[in-house]
């Protein structure tokens, strides 16, 4: 049986340019969890990487449990995180659920979509086939961000969960890897709301290192 809650260490499998490690990062700053974990630096992407004999997806981040299990993918390691401290529930239960869940889909998607345009572009050879898959995940990210700017008051009023903050995290990921695409010029709203919300503690803490 796996207990999340038993006491001792915690590890995390870490990447500080990774979007979802900050994520994770950000949740241990929120709940006041960070410092029962020890971060293990890793590169995913290295042929030397041992990463493999902790998690076969071979994926950042992977949090390890004092037992030794090996949980992957960063909202579920939120989640378990999430019955580890005593403050309010970062994915809520009640009626603020499903609206902070839809906002981490949104985020995560926006995260993803950064990702394959980064590995497309690093990996692929310019053709017309990698064009059409860039650009899925440019409009993916264009019209969910024009989404999110007609939401943007909502958003500001929303209590702090798993959603604001991936979105939060998903925003800051995009101005990172292409500060080109210029977003806050477009939607004023959602960048006020994002710079506000990068002020916290737990977003400065996590700063990736420069590009
Ligand atoms: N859905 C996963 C995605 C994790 C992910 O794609 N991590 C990247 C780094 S940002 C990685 O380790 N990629 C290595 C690979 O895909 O082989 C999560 O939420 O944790």
């Amino acid at each position: 049986m796996i207990d999340a809650s038993a006491s001792g260490r915690l590890r995390l499998r870490y990447s500080p340019t990774s979007p979802f490690v900050r994520k994770v990062m950000v949740f241990l700053h929120e709940t006041g969890l960070r410092d029962r974990v020890d971060l293990v630096p890793t590169d995913a992407w290295s042929p030397e990487t041992d990463l493999r004999q902790d998690t076969p997806l071979c994926k950042v981040p992977a949090l390890i449990l004092p037992d030794g299990t090996v949980m992957p993918e960063s909202t579920l390691i939120c989640d378990t995180l999430d019955h580890l401290h005593d403050g309010p529930r970062l994915f809520p239960e009640g009626p603020a659920r499903v609206p902070a869940l839809r906002l981490l889909a949104l985020g995560d998607g926006v995260i993803t979509a950064c990702v394959v345009r980064i590995i497309e572009g690093r990996y692929r050879t310019t053709d017309d086939k990698q064009a059409w898959w860039l650009g899925r995940q440019t409009a993916a990210i264009a019209a969910t961000l024009d989404l999110l700017e007609a939401e943007a008051a909502a958003l500001a009023a929303a209590p702090l969960s798993i959603g604001p903050l991936t979105i939060a995290v998903a925003l800051s990921y995009l101005s990172f890897r292409f500060p080109g695409d210029a977003w806050a010029e477009t939607r004023p709203a959602l960048a006020a709301w994002h710079e506000d919300f990068c002020k916290r503690p737990s977003m400065v803490a996590t700063q990736p290192p420069a590009a």
